[in-house]
This record gives structure tokens, C-alpha cells and sequence, in this order.
């Protein structure tokens, strides 16, 4: 399986120009594809007849269907062994290489009876695009493939060529392997991804696309169009002449242009089948589904989330967690968010075998996956032909609309390519195991008339009631499915409105529910798209994440953002500080009302914050750590390892208070990023108020001033430290700006005299002579703890078993006093900010995801290029590359967001003034390597500011 962009492969050449074409030679360039397949019917003929049953009839070889089927385009041994496999005949090696020998002759001595002729038209193209400095290389599986260029005098034309002896002496795989064609492209010196491969053989193609090559031509010499595209050609012609060097270019391009749109995957991994769901999940705010196959293959998590529906943890059926419980310590209905049964299940068959990826496995079937991120649509095509079996392609499409958030869209198209056989697709929602073992759900009824299927479930707990109304047309090999989806929490009678939702929809006009779906998600990139000159895998990267991004976000103001979104169970769905430190920027700057929804969700959740803050004695308001629907916290207070069953506490529901003030510091960039004076003045000042109360009574005070005891900070590694720099410094912002509000106002001034008098005396450390200011009081005097590099960005688990241990050393888990650089950029010098860097990155293990982008902005704006740059791509394509290999568990949007803030904040250094956003002077010196610019658009104050900086990319 690959994911194709692997950062350095996709690097676009600075002028998106093809460099190199490869072409294979047997059908492409000599017209030897017909004696190949002529020696072959001989000699499989033969041992057809040999292996026949007396008296039966033999199917002999079919020099059309079954050479490309099984010979064309591969290694010779395999050609055979294919043939006979399929055929059910076994041959020793020695046989085997009989065969291949025998085949051999019989080719060399037709060739030299009739020639070799090329095709006119692939010469023609050979020839001009070596007049356009393209370069050109052969790459053959056949043994003859030098000879054959030399008889048919066009050997000069490439500069490269490979053949099947080359293949054994260089021990490269055969097609559909991308060994060759990687070794023709590095000896042409160019990348696959500007390189393009020529092919007729449905191996070479897939070979092509496996090897991630920037453009794929398959040439159909008669019937093989489908199977040519199915294998993932980008244009399938029938000659060489129908193309010309203009028009490759041009789609070469086009393809690079798509390419920064879309999200692929080839191939089938029983091992990376989860982390598949997680990327390519789709949603719409109100729920996500991630992204199982339509027929989703045992050990898969189909789960469909639908926001803010939760039930009580049930700690003798945990989910989530790979190496560890996390028992909740307390018996909170609404702990844990729900999956719910998978709403794409579909079986194919054909003569009544399914069509799916488990079974026998992978063999013989193929499988492609592409998320297109601009329309929010997932698409997959599959190929299954098993040896000997008929081929029969599947394609799909699905999404969840953005248009109608109750609406989940699927569409299901089987093409029988070589048989007539009967083809049978089923849909349904029934999972029946798995709703009588759920530890969430009861199911209440499931009725079925004619294509309309209901299913109706309650929570165990949160009595939280669901309904899912299936409406599924079918047109020949052509299945639609519509499904309704509506919860209690939506309508008094979740099943009336689901019912009546989907009788209101017309299923026979699904193109245009996709249209409109699409139509939205145009809206939401004209609004977050970045463009960059020219680097088109950052570029896709970075869309990926706005995707990830929008995902979440929904009309309802009683829900939040989950640490892992809708596209996974880690966390348990619970919402952290990742929402408003790490997250909202995005929102604030390109979708400002639904950063508004997200703070109201906050507010709705203040009488939860307030008896917690009364639970811990206090006044006001303090924020769960880990927050659902309630405002209670959630945090489970420990974890038992399944390994060992040992019990590790967890500090950070008590402990982890900035929380609150984080909350307090998103009302206050949203007020002063969108001006909505109107929530200041409602909301965001009862958040003010009450936090400012929590904080006030809170801190001790000795003699001379206040202290924050017993926290955790932000590096979760040291417990029950004493004026942690991070916590203390927003806390005093809390009081500072509730303070401003209260006499702005004219309300609460005597409070306000005590929140600004506690703000003065908070303790904030002060740099020493290095400049650095000390984590909480104490760090400087732990023990020093030399991080070897392998343990960086990837901690190891053991490292939390050892939590005693780790208290006492110099280690961070994630960034803490450099946080405050990124969220208060004016309040310190470059100087302050390089000296923290210097002596705070080197003891950072990022074990967890939200680190490396903020060591990302920190490091671009003190002009570390090469810090800056290698922590950015480490968060940029955290997912893709499953970096913290748990990806399988939901994506992390705060890392996409930290991504996001770090070009923004960090290599572009915006700034805000009256004017709008303003990068800093040198911004386009600043940028990331290879970069010759950058376009975003800004929302800022009730506008949409274009910002460019440098050169190559339009508004
Ligand atoms: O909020 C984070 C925390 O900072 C580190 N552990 C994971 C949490 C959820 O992403």
C-alpha cells in the first residue's frame, strides 16, 4: 500500500515541467505484442493439451484476453506461472522455465523471419519530446529488449533502457512493481513525480501509480480501456498520435494541479486499514463516518459518530486505548462518545461469491482510494479478479452533506468487465452482533419495507434516542443510498423526522444532493485555501487539514471539537485546550461564526465549570481538562496497563486548570478579531468574570505576593508543581482583561480592584541571566536528563510508567514557557524568545502532537530555517505519515491547527493592525525553502483580506 506523498518524492520542481518520460516497449514502442502473444498461444497450447482431461474439450489460450490478463507486461516466469495457476495446472521451476525458454525461441524466430516494426506515431512522440529537453528512457521486461531497439534501428532515442536482463542482474521486481521504472527515472536524474510512464500492459500501469509518477499513459492497442484505467492510468488512448508534447505537459499539470486536491491511496493493508479510516473520514459537523470500506473487512472500526452524543464509559468494555484502560473515575452518563453502527455497509456478489477484501486476502484484487478534498467526497474503485475468476470492478462514492447535515450520501457502481454474470448488491444497516454487545446502545426496532430501512437505538445511560432511516434506488448494476440520520437531542421524535427527512428527498436525483454538497465545501476553500508557488505537497498537505478541520464543525453551540474530532475513539471525544489554543486561530481567521459557536459552547457549559470550581472549594468558574456536553470533567484518574495491570494516576483532571484561562484568552483574540462587541459584552463577560472569580480565589498568598500551587502544566510530565510560568502568566491575563471588561462596563468594580490587585501580585518568573524563565519553581534544580535523538517525537509509552521518575528530571513532553511566545508575540524580544528556545528545545521529547508546531512558529520567527522547517513538516504530515503511529485512533486536528498558526504566525510573522493583517517586512525571505510565494485570504474585523507574499500564485 502507499500513501504518495511522502514529502521529498512530491516535491514539485520550481517549473512544473515534465522532465523524463519512460516508455515500455513491447505494444508501445515495437509492434511486438502480437508475436509475444502468438509464441505464447504455442507454447501454453501445448501444455494445455498435455494437462487436459482425455476427452474432454480444451479451452485453449486466448492470445487476446489472456495475454493481457496474465503475460503482458510482466517478468517471463511470472507470465507463465500466472497462466497455469489460473488454469489450475501446477509446473515444477523446471518446467516452468522450460516454458518460458520454449516461448523464447519461438518469439527470436518470428522476429527474425518478419522484423521488428515500431509504431510511426510513439517514434514521432519520442523524438519531440527530446526536442523539448525531455528525457527519454525504454524500460522492458523482455530478455530481447536491446536487440529488438537495435534491429529496429531507433536504439539512439532513449537515453536510458532497461530489459529482462538488466531486471535479473540488478535483482529488480517485476512489474507491476515500480522498481524499474524508479531505476530508469533516478538514471534519467529526474523524480517519479516529474517523470511519466508510457504503458500498455495493465501491470506496467499500476506499476506506474504504485511508483507515484507524476503522469500514467496507458495505451489501449484494443479492449483494455477499462482494465487500463482501473488500474489508475490518467489518460488511456488508442495511439501514441492522439497525444503531443503540448498536450502532456498540459495534463501533466493538470494532474499535479489535482494532485494538490486529493488524498490517495493504492492498495490494501489489513495493517493499515484503520489508519485509512481515520484520513479518509467523511462529515459535516453533525456526525463523521470514517472511511471503512463499503463492505468493511473484520477488525475494522466502521464507526459513524454523530456530535455531542455520549454515554457512560462502561470500564469492562473499553475501546480505545491501545496499550492501556482508562477505567473513568467517575460514573458520568455522558463520558464517552458513541460509535455507532456503520451506515455504508454494502455487500456485492457476483454468482453469489462477495466481493470484498477479506477471505483470501488481497490476491488478485485491487484497490484505490481517493478523498477528493476540494468537492469533500471519498471515492474508491476496487478490481476483483481472483486467478481463474471473472473481473468485475466496483467504484464509490460517499460523503456526509454539508449541504443537509442530517444527510449521508453513498453510491455504488459494479462493472462486470469480461462476464455477464449476475451481479447482486445489498445495503443495510443491521449489524446485530454488534448492538447486542455494544456498551452504548439498545436497539429499540428495525423495520424494513421494500428499500426503506429503519433502525432505532437509545443510549444506555445519556438515554440519548437515535434513529437511521435508509432509502436505497437501485438501476441495474447501480445502487444509491440516502440515509437520514436524527437523535433526541435534535427532535422530540427523532424517528417522525427522520422519516420524514428521507421521504422528502428525491433519491433519483442523487447528482444533484452531491452538487449541493459539493457546493458548500467550493464555499468553505474560497475562504481557507493557501496557495503556494511551488510546492504543490505542502500545498495538499496543508488542505488536508483545513478538511480535517471543517469536519467538526456544526450548527449545534452545545457541542465542541474532540481531540481526535469525528474520525476516531482516542480521548474518548473529550475536548481539551486543543479547541481554543490550538484550533480557533483557523476558525477565527477563516470561518469567525463558528469560532463564535465554539466559545458559546464554553459558555453553555459555565454551571458545570462552576461546580467544579465549588468541588475544589473555589469561587467562579474552572473548565473541565477533559470536557463533553455538561461542563463536567471527565478526565479518567488513572490508567492500568493491559500488559501488567499496573496503575498509573492521572494528575491532569485536577491539576491541569489553565484550561480555564485558555478559554478566557479565545474570548478575548475573538472579540479582538471579529470586534463582536455584542458577545464581549454577553458571553465572553460572564466567562471573564467567573474565570477571574476562580483565579482569584485560587492562588495563595504569602508576604509578598500570589502563587498558583499544585498544578500541571502544559508538558504533562511534572505534577503538582508551584507557579508553572505558562499557567500563572494566563491566569494573569484572565484577571488582567476581566478587570478591563468589569470598569469598562461599570459593573463589578470592586471585584475588578481585587482581580487587578491579585494580577499584580501573581508570581511570573523573571528570565535569569541566560534569559530563560524558569518552567515552575524548581525546574532549573532537577536532574539533567540527556535526550537521546531516537526519543524525540517519538516517547516512548514506558516513559509514563516511570511518572515518579520523570517528575524529578529536566525532560518536557511538549511545549510549555514557549507557548507563551507564540500566544503573546509582542511581550517578548527575539532575543528572550531564542534564549527559551535554546535551552527548552533540546530537553523536549514531543510525545505529544501538539509540539512540534509551536517549536515550528517559534524557530521561524528567531530565523532557524532548518529547525522551523523540519518541525513544520513533522505537524504538517503528522497524519499522512502516521508519525505518532496512532493515526488509526482519529486524526489530530489540533497539530493541523499548530500547522496552520506556524506558517501563519511563524514564517509569515501576521501581524494585526487597523489596516488588517500584515506579514513582516521580510516574510518572503522567511519562507520555507523552495517557496517562491504564498496566497491565503484572512478574515479579519468583517472582511476577507487578501494576503500574498512573494511571486507565482494568484488571488
Ligand atoms: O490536550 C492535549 C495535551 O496537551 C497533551 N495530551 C493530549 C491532549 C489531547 O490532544
Amino acid at each position: 500500500m502507499t500513501l504518495p506523498h511522502i514529502p521529498q518524492q512530491q516535491m514539485a520542481h520550481p517549473e512544473c515541467r515534465l522532465q523524463a518520460a519512460i516508455f515500455d516497449m513491447d505494444g508501445v514502442i515495437t509492434q511486438t505484442a502480437s508475436i509475444h502473444a502468438a509464441a505464447w498461444k504455442v507454447t501454453f497450447d501445448e501444455i494445455l493439451r498435455q494437462h487436459a482431461t482425455p476427452g474432454a474439450d480444451v479451452r485453449l489460450f486466448d492470445d487476446h484476453a489472456d495475454y493481457y490478463a496474465y503475460v503482458d507486461g510482466k517478468p517471463r516466469i511470472e507470465g507463465v506461472r500466472a497462466f497455469v495457476r489460473a488454469r489450475g495446472i501446477a509446473l515444477s521451476a523446471a518446467e516452468e522455465e522450460q516454458a518460458a525458454e520454449r516461448k523464447d525461441q519461438r518469439f527470436i524466430r518470428i522476429v527474425h523471419e518478419r522484423g521488428v516494426k515500431t509504431f510511426p506515431s510513439t517514434v514521432a512522440l519520442v523524438g519531440a519530446l527530446r526536442a523539448m529537453a525531455v528525457k527519454t528512457a525504454v524500460v522492458t521486461s523482455s530478455r530481447h529488449g536491446r536487440e529488438l531497439l537495435q534491429s529496429a534501428g531507433i536504439a539512439a532515442l532513449f537515453d536510458a533502457s532497461l530489459d529482462g536482463i538488466d531486471l535479473d542482474a540488478q535483482q529488480l521486481a517485476g512489474k507491476p512493481d515500480p522498481d524499474m521504472f524508479l531505476r530508469a527515472a533516478a538514471m534519467l536524474g529526474s523524480t517519479p513525480a516529474d517523470s511519466m510512464v508510457v504503458e500498455d500492459a495493465v501491470a506496467g500501469v499500476e506499476a506506474g501509480r504504485r511508483g507515484n509518477f507524476g503522469l500514467v499513459i496507458g495505451v489501449d492497442r484494443g479492449g483494455n480501456a477499462a482494465a487500463l484505467q482501473d488500474a489508475g492510468a490518467d489518460v488511456v488512448v488508442r495511439d501514441l498520435a492522439e497525444l503531443d508534447v503540448a498536450s502532456l505537459q498540459a495534463a501533466f499539470q493538470a494532474r499535479r494541479g489535482a494532485l494538490g486536491w486529493r488524498i490517495e491511496a493504492e492498495g490494501y493493508d489489513p495493517d493499515r486499514e484503520r489508519q485509512m479510516e481515520s484520513l479518509f473520514t467523511v462529515g459535516n459537523g453533525y456526525m463523521g463516518v470514517r472511511a471503512a470500506l463499503d463492505s468493511p473487512p473484520p477488525g475494522s472500526q466502521c464507526d459513524l459518530f454523530i456530535a455531542g452524543v455520549y454515554d457512560r464509559k462502561r470500564a469492562d468494555l473499553p475501546y480505545s486505548e491501545i496499550e492501556f484502560f482508562t477505567p473513568s473515575g467517575r460514573a458520568d452518563p455522558y463520558s464517552e462518545l458513541v460509535p455507532l453502527p456503520f451506515p455504508f455497509r454494502v455487500t456485492v456478489s457476483v454468482d453469489g461469491m462477495f466481493l470484498d477484501f477479506h477471505g483470501d486476502g488481497a490476491n488478485g484484487k485491487k484497490l484505490r482510494r481517493v478523498l477528493d478534498l476540494h468537492d469533500g467526497v471519498l471515492h474508491a474503485s476496487a478490481v476483483h479478479q481472483a486467478p481463474g475468476s471473472l473481473r468485475t470492478a466496483v467504484r464509490t462514492r460517499r460523503c456526509a452533506s454539508l449541504a443537509d447535515p442530517h444527510l449521508l450520501l453513498q453510491e455504488v457502481v459494479v462493472a462486470p468487465d469480461d462476464h455477464a454474470h449476475d451481479v447482486a448488491l445489498a445495503a443495510t444497516l443491521d449489524e446485530p452482533e454488534l448492538t447486542t454487545r455494544h456498551p452504548h446502545l439498545r436497539r429499540l426496532a428495525r423495520t424494513v419495507e421494500g428499500d426503506l430501512e429503519t433502525v432505532r437505538y437509545v443510549t444506555r445511560a445519556s438515554r440519548i434516542c437515535i434513529c437511521l432511516v435508509s432509502r436505497v434506488v437501485r438501476a441495474g448494476n447501480v445502487l444509491r443510498r440516502l440515509v437520514s440520520v436524527f437523535t433526541s437531542r435534535d427532535d422530540d421524535d427523532p424517528a417522525a423526522a427522520a422519516l420524514a427527512h428521507s421521504t422528502s428527498l428525491d433519491p433519483g436525483n442523487i447528482d444533484a444532493l452531491f452538487a449541493a454538497h459539493s457546493a458548500k465545501w467550493a464555499q468553505f476553500w474560497e475562504r481557507a485555501d493557501i496557495r503556494i508557488a511551488a510546492d504543490t505537497a505542502a500545498e495538499q498537505a496543508l488542505r488536508f487539514g483545513s478538511y480535517h478541520l471543517r469536519l467538526p464543525l456544526g450548527a449545534d453551540e452545545h457541542v465542541s471539537i474532540g481531540a481526535r474530532t469525528l474520525s476516531g475513539r482516542a480521548y474518548e471525544g473529550h475536548v481539551f485546550w486543543d479547541t481554543e489554543i490550538f484550533m480557533l486561530p483557523f476558525y477565527l481567521h477563516t470561518e469567525p461564526l463558528q469560532a463564535r459557536k465554539l466559545l458559546l459552547y464554553r459558555y453553555h457549559t459555565l454551571p458545570g465549570a462552576r461546580r467544579r470550581a465549588r468541588d475544589m472549594g473555589c469561587a467562579g468558574a474552572c473548565f473541565a481538562w477533559e470536557s463533553t456536553v455538561t461542563g463536567a470533567d471527565v478526565t479518567p484518574t488513572k490508567i492500568v496497563l493491559k500488559s501488567s495491570g499496573k496503575e498509573i494516576p492521572i494528575f491532569t483532571g485536577s491539576q491541569q486548570i489553565h484550561v480555564t484561562a485558555d478559554i478566557a484568552y479565545a474570548v478575548w483574540r475573538y472579540w479582538e478579531t471579529t470586534g463582536d462587541e455584542a458577545f464581549l459584552a454577553g458571553p465572553g463577560a460572564d466567562i471573564l468574570f467567573d474565570t477571574a472569580r476562580f483565579w482569584h480565589s485560587r492562588v495563595s498568598r504569602d508576604s509578598h505576593r500570589c502563587h498558583i500551587r499544585g498544578v500541571v502544566g502544559p508538558d504533562e510530565y511534572h505534577y503538582a508543581v508551584d507557579d508553572n510560568a505558562y499557567t500563572n502568566w494566563m491566569a494573569r491575563f484572565n484577571l488582567e482583561r476581566a478587570a478591563w471588561l468589569a470598569r469598562q462596563s461599570g459593573t463589578h468594580l470592586a471585584e475588578a480592584d481585587e482581580w487587578s490587585g491579585v494580577a499584580q501580585s501573581l508570581y511570573i518568573p523573571q528570565p535569569d541571566e541566560r534569559g530563560v524563565l524558569e518552567q515552575f519553581d524548581g525546574f532549573f534544580a532537577l536532574d539533567e536528563h540527556p535526550l537521546p535523538r531516537e526519543e524525540r517525537f517519538k516517547a516512548p509509552v514506558s516513559r509514563l510508567y516511570d511518572w515518579q521518575q520523570i517528575n524529578r528530571l529536566k525532560i518536557l513532553k511538549q511545549a510549555d514557557v514557549l507557548m507563551l511566545p507564540l500566544l503573546f508575540p509582542e511581550s517578548f524580544s527575539d532575543e528572550a524568545v531564542a534564549a527559551n528556545y535554546r535551552y527548552y528545545e533540546p530537553i523536549t521529547d514531543h510525545g505529544s502532537s501538539l509540539s512540534p508546531a509551536v517549536h515550528a512558529a517559534i524557530a521561524a520567527r528567531i530565523g532557524l530555517r532548518d529547525d522551523a522547517e523540519r518541525y513544520w513538516k513533522q505537524s504538517l504530515w503528522l497524519d499522512l505519515s502516521n508519525a505518532m503511529d496512532n493515526s488509526m485512533l482519529g486524526v489530530h486536528p489540533a497539530a493541523m491547527g499548530g500547522a496552520w498558526q506556524a506558517l501563519v504566525f511563524g514564517f509569515l510573522g501576521m501581524r494585526f493592525s487597523d489596516a488588517g493583517p500584515q506579514p513582516r517586512p521580510d516574510a518572503q525571505q522567511r519562507l520555507p525553502f523552495g517557496w517562491k510565494g504564498i496566497a491565503l485570504n484572512i478574515a479579519y474585523r468583517g472582511r476577507i483580506h487578501a494576503v500574498t507574499v512573494g511571486c507565482g500564485v494568484e488571488q
